[in-house]
């Protein structure tokens, strides 16, 4: 019996179905994203055939250099974005400002999008997993004129959808909007993203901690104790191992499919952490927090910190509920406010 899957753009106007009150503007937004994930993971999976490996001799905002493929996937989100009819304007990782899609249909969206075009990049010359992250927002400024940066710089936890897009094996999309978290794994017969995994939970537990081990002398104490309690607990037979891609898309979607906690703690070298708030930590958290895990910063949910910049950096630990819960224990002892 030929089973029904359904794509994207299906179950998007299925879930416009439901609501009959929601204008499809939203369901267009992910479909739109869905678009132009399809064109970047083409060229993400040729990237060692096509001339489009390396770096372009610029550096970003983040300091960071920026590949080629950075700006090519910055570039197609864009371009489905702006010729879109549900985005009034973008702000992205690899760009200092916001961008206003400043034209008399997109002036009249209900929405705005925050993204990291491709995350993990730096790995895509070695073929690990990169991604695309994403959050949307509805604006708070009035339609009718250009949206502002008060439009992006909002808490986590206004969201009105997330996702990310992780470029492995296969290309699977995930967003979650408050109603739950979906999959979306690539059929290359069809060209659509098709329905794999329905209503996604986050395990309670899990059996893996993601850290880099490599700065463990730049962690604070708490952070120390915590990493020993997982070492030790695997000779207690508790069995925690230690995965890191070094891709934060593929070190999240392990723990979302598996449990466990991923930790990127303040360093010395980078006392408010590395990782980016607005379109890294806040799109990750939504989905991890509806689908039942945790994302903190170690001293208050993620999704509540108030963004001053669009491209601030925050400590994140985030996974399986009663992990992420078992190192604020280590916090509370010692006291540490991050
Ligand atoms: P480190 C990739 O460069 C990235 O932004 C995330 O995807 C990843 O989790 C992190 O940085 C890795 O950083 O310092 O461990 O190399």
């Amino acid at each position: 019996m030929y089973k029904k899957v359904l794509t994207l753009d299906e179950f998007t106007i299925q879930q416009l179905r439901l609501f009959p009150h929601a204008t499809g503007e939203l369901s267009a937004l992910l479909r739109d994203i869905g678009l132009a994930a399809k064109r970047i993971y083409a060229e993400v999976s040729r990237a060692g055939i096509a001339d489009i490996l390396g770096a372009t001799g610029d550096t970003n905002i983040q300091g960071e250099e920026v590949q080629q493929l950075d700006l090519f996937a910055n570039n197609q989100l864009i371009a489905v974005l702006r010729h879109g009819m549900s985005c009034a304007g973008i702000a992205s990782e690899e760009m200092e400002d916001m961008v206003a899609f400043d034209d008399a249909v997109n002036n009249n969206s209900k929405y705005v999008v925050m993204f990291d075009p491709l995350d993990g990049s730096s790995n895509i010359d070695i073929n690990i997993p990169t991604g695309t992250i994403f959050g949307i927002y509805r604006r708070i400024s009035s339609p009718g004129a250009p949206c502002i940066l008060t439009d992006f710089l909002q808490p986590g936890y206004r969201q009105v959808a997330a996702g990310y897009v992780i470029y492995g094996p296969s290309a699977m999309l995930v967003y979650a909007t408050r109603r739950g978290v979906n999959g979306f794994t690539l059929d290359p017969a069809i060209g659509e993203f098709c329905l794999s995994h329905p209503n996604m939970v986050c395990p309670e537990n899990g059996s893996t901690y993601s850290i880099n081990q490599g700065y463990f002398f730049q962690y604070t104490s708490a952070v120390q104790q915590y990493l020993a309690f997982c070492q030790q607990g695997a000779k207690k037979s508790v069995g925690y191992s230690q995965r890191y891609v070094g891709s934060m898309v593929a070190d999240v979607h392990r723990t979302l499919l598996k449990g466990g906690i991923f930790l990127y703690p303040a360093t010395a070298a980078k006392p408010k952490g590395k990782l980016r708030l607005m379109y890294e930590c806040n799109p990750l958290a939504f989905i991890l927090t509806v689908a039942g895990g945790k994302a903190t910063n170690g001293a208050a949910s993620i999704l509540h910190l108030l963004p001053a910049s669009l491209h601030e950096v925050t400590p994140v630990y985030m996974g399986s509920a009663n992990m992420v819960s078992a190192l604020q224990g280590f916090f509370s002892a010692s006291g540490e406010i991050c």
